[in-house]
């Protein structure tokens, strides 16, 4: 009798809904131009406990989540409102001596961003000097194995370093990296890490090389 009641109701909300949406012209999705953010997080509040392996610490006197060396970070959003698409923004801090695509014993020095196992960046960076005789290109803009010069397209340049070449300036190098994709599903998993080789050291690995985040957001765009 209860479920046949549950029942009757449902049927009855399916019914209310559907006049609604026929006199409302009802649509899935967002308007053109749209953008909702879903998450977003400039690392000056508390220890993000929502991001695996999130860490805070300051930098040029603000909060980031960081530093990081040959490791990950994830974070997963949860229940999305209907939408096609996805807007995904980080502002990548890049620290000390990235060496882009030198190898074998200084690099290649890769960061990715992945979306949902996707890759949407996969790409080398390099904060060396660049002279006629010396330069050690990234590939950045472009995926790995292209070549640009060091710190193409980036926000900002002559940021302090953070250990290597702390207090230097010019030795930390800032990208804001915005990405759209197809998106489909009320869950969604942002991973950023990286990859970077440096051999022979005379200081510890995150100390020559490093990462950090100061913002991240994501939105539902159309
Ligand atoms: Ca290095
Ligand atoms: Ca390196």
């Amino acid at each position: 009798m209860k479920e046949r009641l549950m029942n009757r109701i449902g049927w009855y909300g399916v019914f209310v809904v559907g006049v609604i949406c026929g006199l409302n012209a009802c649509q899935e999705g967002l308007e053109p131009d749209e953008e909702v953010v879903v998450y977003e997080n400039d690392f000056s509040g508390e220890n993000p406990q929502e991001i695996r392996n999130g860490r805070l610490r300051s930098f040029d006197g603000t909060s980031v989540l960081g530093n990081y060396n040959n490791e990950e970070i994830a974070v997963q959003v949860d229940n999305l409102p209907s939408h096609k698409m996805l807007k995904v923004t980080v502002d990548l801090l890049l620290h000390d001596s990235w060496d882009g695509n030198a190898g074998p014993s200084g690099g290649p020095d890769i960061w990715y961003l992945n979306v949902d196992d996707q890759p949407l960046v996969n790409a080398t960076f390099s904060n060396q000097p660049c002279e006629s005789t010396w330069c050690l290109s990234q590939s950045y803009p472009d995926p790995y194995g292209r070549h640009n010069d060091p710190k193409t397209a980036a926000l900002e340049t002559e940021l302090p370093g953070l250990c290597q070449y702390a207090d230097s300036l010019g030795w930390t190098t800032k990208y804001s990296i915005s990405k759209i994709i197809r998106h489909k599903g009320d869950q969604v998993t942002v991973v950023c890490g990286d990859k970077t080789v440096q051999k022979h050291l005379n200081s510890s690995q995150i100390c020559d090389e490093s990462w950090s985040l100061s913002n991240i957001k994501v939105s539902l765009v159309e």
